[in-house]
């Protein structure tokens, strides 16, 4: 029993798609996230949070296994199906004595295993009353809007719980992830903001093969739908994605329907009054992504506000870690783009706030480097676990109980017996596998370090068998993250480079035979 009490309870909140440029704690954000804000204030914000393998299931399958796509087998969502016979953090947090759930997003096919709970919503699941599939096989519609619906089942599932031992709690949101259809209490917000063009909005990609060919751009009225994404219907339109549309926004009521409608009918009606072309149309499309995925983003922060909340009226904060993240970063505009995938900043980081349990005395930010793999080894080792030798991840408790005073004192006096770790990584590793697929983002892996970034784009098949009816491409990218951090500039062959790109090469080679991944191989043979 004091075992049970001494142990941290973990909530552990993943949203879909929500990135650092989008919460005002990282800065230089257009809009204010103060709950998630308060969590960054009391407990430490990492400044160099990765992901593996930027998109959903895979990432989950990366914070669930500890291992990286080539060893849980989860590498892309469109062929994928997780295997949950293999061993997973829930299912050793079960065996050291936890209580473990999860509702929300699941989007791994197969169903959860290791879960003393589960309620979750179907694929990606629907902003607007959605369907969860439940543990005993059936399933309902439930009525709200999702992210208000999955905080309930949050707290209901801990209202439950067995008080005797220690929970681990995943909380899933669906938030934000496209078409950011908002909370419609919120469907007002944010009209009367001007959101900034990244200074890379216009990005023509030179030097970059695989950005050139990308299906994921604001500009493109194939890759950003102005029906279906930027809501400008009118009855009896027709398009490629309006059925669609229709088909999530008529889950509303009739009454919420009509209140939906109002207003985006009104704006229909104005746009079409005075149709946009070229540049202007595209600054009206980032408009209007803006201001739907910032409405979606005050819902998910409101949201994480009441969980934290229950857990203080509960007594419940302070032997509580909570964890705030995303499956992966996101382009806002950025390059031109919206969505993921590719290895360049914005959706390679994700963002990592966590408030920590006592004896956890660290505070502000972190800048070592970690990555999704990361979760399952940290949990287990708070929870007193052992951690198997086959996860690939490193347990983040080294950083968290050094104090920022401590880290001074070592600074000043080598001689202190500090624990920081010595040996913490100093590059990660990057593998991206879904393609041909939607947005048409290329296969490929890197490395980045502290200053660098080295990608290979690689054809997944060779020339002559390519069906997709595009060109092969086989390129290297290299950049240079100190004196061109918005990465247009592909620095590969530059004499000027060619020391750290042979350093880079190498390191890569390193961790791909450290972690196992037979890539290289496969693609000389
Ligand atoms: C859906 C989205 C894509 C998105 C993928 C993967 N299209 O297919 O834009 O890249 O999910 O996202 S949608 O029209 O169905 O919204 S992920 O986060 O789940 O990996
Ligand atoms: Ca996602």
């Amino acid at each position: 029993m004091a075992m049970a009490q001494s142990r941290p309870n973990i909530v552990y909140i993943m949203t879909d798609d929500h990135t650092a440029q989008m919460m005002s704690c990282y800065g230089q954000s257009p809009i204010q996230t103060p709950n998630l804000d308060r969590l960054a204030r009391e407990g430490v914000r990492f400044t160099n949070s990765f992901v593996a393998n930027s998109l959903s299931g895979p990432s989950r399958a990366c914070m669930l296994t500890g291992k990286l796509s080539h060893k849980n087998g989860f590498t892309n969502n469109e062929h994928g199906i997780f295997d949950g016979s293999q061993q997973t953090m829930p299912k050793l947090m079960q065996q050291a004595g936890y209580q473990t759930a999860i509702v929300g997003k699941w989007h791994l096919v197969s169903t959860p295993t290791g879960f003393d709970h589960w309620d979750i919503l179907e694929g990606q699941g629907e902003y607007y009353n959605p369907t969860f599939l439940h543990q005993d096989g059936t399933q309902s519609r439930e009525q709200g809007y999702c992210t208000d619906i999955i905080t309930d089942k949050a707290i209901q599932w801990m209202e439950g719980r067995d008080r005797q031992k220690p929970f681990i709690l995943l909380v899933h949101h669906k938030a934000c992830h496209r078409d950011w259809l908002p909370d419609l209490k919120d469907i007002h917000e944010f009209e009367n903001q001007t959101f900034p063009l990244p200074q890379n909005f216009w990005d023509t990609w030179q030097g970059r093969q695989a950005a050139q060919d990308q299906e994921m751009s604001i500009s493109s009225a194939h890759d950003m739908d102005i029906i279906y994404d930027n809501k400008i219907y009118l009855p009896g339109d027709t398009s490629r994605l309006s059925q669609l549309y229709l088909d999530y926004v008529n889950r509303l009521s009739p009454a919420d329907r009509q209140t939906y409608f109002q207003f985006h009918d009104s704006l229909s009606r104005a746009f079409k009054a005075h149709p946009l072309t070229g540049r202007q149309l595209t600054e009206y499309k980032f408009q209007r992504y803006m201001r739907d995925y910032a409405k979606v983003t005050k819902s998910l922060d409101e949201n994480v506000g009441r969980l934290m909340q229950y857990l203080e009226d509960n007594g419940l904060l302070d032997n509580t870690l909570v964890v705030y993240t995303s499956d992966q970063g996101f382009y806002m505009g950025e390059h031109g783009w919206f969505d993921k995938r590719f290895m360049y900043e914005e959706s390679l980081n994700t963002p990592l706030l966590m408030r920590l349990p006592q004896g956890y005395a660290r505070r502000g930010l972190i800048d070592e480097m970690v990555q999704n793999i990361d979760y399952a080894p940290t949990f287990l080792e708070m929870a007193g676990a052992p951690i198997p030798k086959d996860i690939q991840g490193q347990s983040m408790v080294p950083l968290l109980k050094e104090s920022g005073k401590m880290k001074e004192l070592k600074k000043g006096n080598k001689s202190s017996n500090v624990s920081i770790p010595p040996h913490w990584r100093t590059a990660i590793y990057y593998h991206y596998y879904e393609y041909p697929a939607e947005h048409m983002v290329r296969r490929h892996y890197g490395i980045r370090t502290q200053r660098y970034k080295l990608i290979h784009f690689y054809p997944h098949t060779t020339a002559a068998q390519d069906t997709t009816g595009r060109r092969p491409i086989d390129q290297w990218e290299l950049y240079d993250l100190q004196t061109d951090p918005s990465e247009m500039h592909n620095r590969y062959g530059d004499p000027a480079y060619r020391k750290v790109q042979k350093q880079l090469h190498k390191r890569l080679r390193q961790l791909q035979r450290h972690y196992d991944d037979p890539i290289e191989q496969e693609l000389r043979h």
